[in-house]
């Protein structure tokens, strides 16, 4: 079943590995990206390690190898006027949301930076909700979520529902949710509204409660150098595994926060393409939000550490450092992940060969390492001197 699919946040780390593999898998596909993540980079003084083409160029390189098209759309979700002209010019069937601030640390770097993080993630968002209401309500969202909107509760994590009984009485709710930073909040904050806008107009949704990915390769990707996805390892925007593997190829020692027992739920990159399409071919009903953990396995920081530490070639030191941030470092987890199993996801778990590639990748790239971007900078803390450093005085 081939789909017209609008995928917002096309120009990042996921969502342009998505664009290709279902513009190769016969679906007709559209990119929304405003390149607020390049503008972060300047703000940041970092780049990805890959060196990543404009999407332009990109879109004519993939056109030329496969002969598909991608159409492009240059501007901000925010921006609900852009967006409506967006929605009617692709008319769309489904729509994939990525295209958030998706770093926990940068929303925590100061009150901007959350107020910028919330708005531009929560206004975007409810943008759209309204938008596919008025135009077309039996599109299909697609929304990225992710596993941090529970936090680390000391019961088994559900996927995203729960059946309480409560003073002899049942219903099945909302799983409850304790996220660890003002970015996780913004996702939190989506899903309630999605849920609510599913419940009153009888939009259709599905929200990916989505875990720590890592990779950098896909099928679609190594076609062409300039085809590359992005790859973040500074203490920013870099995710854990990615990192790692980053600091491996340059002899640093791995930076465990705090005791490294804490566990999060990971999967490949390969696999959230997978998981994105099979929730476009299997769409949540009239009325529904439906939730899917999407993640493959889990691990502890230790492990991850551990596993790249045997993957390495050098003899690389595992260090644990002072936990910037602030989040249980011993705590039970056990989250359920069967459903995107039940509709045929054939995982790639996480081997050693997939590290060593990895490893290389940094190596190759190794003089595009900044190394002062490996430390982490930006403390959970809310101090007075944060607030002296904004401007503030008490
Ligand atoms: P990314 O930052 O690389 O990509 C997001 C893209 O969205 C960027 O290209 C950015 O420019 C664009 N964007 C952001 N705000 C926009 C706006 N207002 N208008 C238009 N475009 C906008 O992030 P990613 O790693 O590809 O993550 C994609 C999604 O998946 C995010 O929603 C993230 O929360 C979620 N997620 C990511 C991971 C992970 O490990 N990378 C894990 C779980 C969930
Ligand atoms: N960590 C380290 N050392 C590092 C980097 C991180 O020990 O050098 C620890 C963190 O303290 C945390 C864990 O590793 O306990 C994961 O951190 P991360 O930066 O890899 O992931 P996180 O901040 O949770 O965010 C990432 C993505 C985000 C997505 C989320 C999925 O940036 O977009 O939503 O993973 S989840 O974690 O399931 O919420």
């Amino acid at each position: 079943m081939d789909m017209r699919i609008l995928i917002l946040g096309g120009d990042g780390y996921l969502g342009w590995p998505t664009a290709l593999y279902l513009s190769k898998n016969g679906h007709d596909v559209g990119v929304v990206d405003n390149f607020l993540r390049r503008h972060y980079d300047d703000e940041m003084g970092v780049s990805s390690l890959t060196p990543i083409a404009h999407l332009k160029h990109r879109i004519d390189v993939w056109d030329a190898a496969t002969g598909l098209t991608i159409t492009p759309y240059i501007g901000d979700l925010v921006d609900a006027n852009f967006l409506e002209e967006t929605i009617r010019d692709f008319e769309p069937e489904a729509i994939v949301h990525f295209a958030e601030q998706r770093s926990a640390p940068y929303s925590m770097i100061d009150r901007e930076h959350a107020v910028h993080t919330q708005t531009n993630n929560v206004v975007g968002t409810l943008n759209l909700l309204y938008l596919i209401a008025e135009i077309d309500p039996s599109i299909h969202l697609v929304k990225l979520g992710t596993m941090g909107e529970y936090g680390t509760p000391n019961i088994d994590i559900e996927e995203g529902y729960i059946e309480i009984t409560h003073k002899g009485r049942t219903d099945v709710l909302p799983f409850p949710k304790q996220p660890g930073s003002f970015y996780h909040l913004s996702k939190v904050h989506d899903s309630h509204n999605i849920h609510f806008a599913c419940r009153t107009w009888g939009l259709r949704a599905t929200d990916l409660n989505q875990g720590v990915v890592y990779g950098q390769e896909t099928n679609e990707t190594i076609l062409h150098p300039d085809l590359m996805t992005r790859f973040d390892y500074d203490a920013v925007f870099g995710t854990v595994l990615n990192r790692f593997c980053v600091q491996a190829s340059i002899g640093h020692p791995l930076t465990v926060y705090g005791t490294g027992n804490q566990t999060r739920g990971m999967l490949d990159i390969r696999d959230t393409l997978q998981c994105v399409e099979l929730a476009l071919l299997n769409p949540a009903n009239e009325g529904e939000m439906r939730v899917y953990n999407q993640f493959t396995e889990s691990f502890s920081l230790n492990k991850l550490a551990s596993l790249v530490k045997a993957a390495s070639h050098e003899d690389i030191e595992i260090s644990h450092i002072d936990d910037p941030r602030v989040e249980a470092e011993e705590h039970y987890y056990r989250a359920a992940h069967t459903k995107l199993l039940d509709l045929g996801l054939k995982p790639h778990l996480l081997s050693q060969s997939l590290i060593e590639s990895l490893i290389e990748t940094a190596i190759e790239f190794r003089d595009r390492i900044d190394h002062k971007a490996i430390l982490p900078t930006v403390s959970w803390r809310h101090t007075k001197s944060k607030l002296v450093t904004a401007g503030k005085n008490n």
